[in-house]
């Protein structure tokens, strides 16, 4: 049984190296823990893949092969990925990690808002799987852009239907009070009216406060959980989250 984690985040929200940092820290903690890079158009990572896509599908390639940009190379990258399943999901099956870390494309919609993603999920293991969904700490300073990230976290969510933990990644980039507000944003929805009201005007106002209203009121909730990749702070609270929805509470790795 493994116990596929993906991460997701817009471009430079940290998923990289919460990759790189989490599954060191993991790994000092003892657990079985293997990394994947589904990032076809990654450069330089931070971290040594145990599994990596572009063994199979690289960017550089289908430009060349295709005559395309990089965008649009891109793309189709991403898509490509699906055709390759079967050589991914061998790749788990021969490492048998307990945890599978998956750092996935640097921007976003090529993994949550195109068809291939969804596919890749349901097939690259039919065992338990979550989803991490960062709030970049510095973007979510204000309140219009934190309710732009609900929003886009809602859309995940309902893209993927799997358990999904938040997390307020970067947190030693801004101040500790700030860090406080927008934790208490997350879970407290007056609270976050009121930083609305106070801080926006207008129309962002008016937008910023119906769409936080109606994410709230699909029942969607949001508690951040503060993490550093720098510093490995919240990596405990992280893990017990990942924890409760993978086993109720256990170790992972037994
Ligand atoms: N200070 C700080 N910088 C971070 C943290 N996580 C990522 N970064 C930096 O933010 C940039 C983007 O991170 P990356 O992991 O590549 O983002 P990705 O595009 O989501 O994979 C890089 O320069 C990272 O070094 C963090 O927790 N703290
Ligand atoms: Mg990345």
């Amino acid at each position: 049984m493994v116990f596929v984690v993906f991460i997701v985040g817009t471009a430079g929200s940290g998923k990289s190296l919460l990759t790189a940092s989490f599954s060191e820290w993991l790994k000092i903690n003892e657990q079985n823990v293997a990394t994947m890079n589904l990032d076809p158009g990654a450069v330089r990572l931070p971290y040594t893949p145990d599994i990596d896509v572009r063994d199979y599908i690289t960017v550089d390639e289908i430009m060349d092969e295709y005559g395309l940009g990089p965008n649009g190379a891109l793309i189709m990258a991403a898509d490509l990925i699906a055709s390759e399943i079967e050589n991914l999901r061998a790749e788990i099956e021969d490492i048998k990690p307990d945890i599978l870390l998956i750092d996935t494309p640097g921007q976003m919609e090529l993994f949550a808002f195109r068809a291939s993603g969804p596919y890749i999920a349901g097939e690259i293991s039919k065992d338990l799987k979550a989803i991490i969904y960062l709030f970049d700490s510095v973007f979510s300073l204000n309140p219009l852009n934190f309710v732009s990230n609900m929003f886009l976290s809602a859309a995940v969510y309902m893209r993927f239907l799997l358990p999904q933990v938040h997390v307020l990644s970067k947190c030693d980039l801004i101040p500790r009070e700030d860090m406080e507000n927008i934790l208490e944003w997350s879970e407290n929805r007056e609270a976050l009216e009121d930083a609305i009201n106070e801080k926006l005007e207008g129309t962002k106002r008016l937008l910023s406060y119906r769409l936080s209203r109606v994410i709230y009121r699909l029942g969607l909730n949001f508690p951040l959980i503060p993490v550093s990749a720098k510093t490995n702070e919240g990596f405990v609270d992280l893990n017990a989250a990942l924890e409760r929805i993978f086993t109720g509470g256990e170790k992972i790795t037994y």
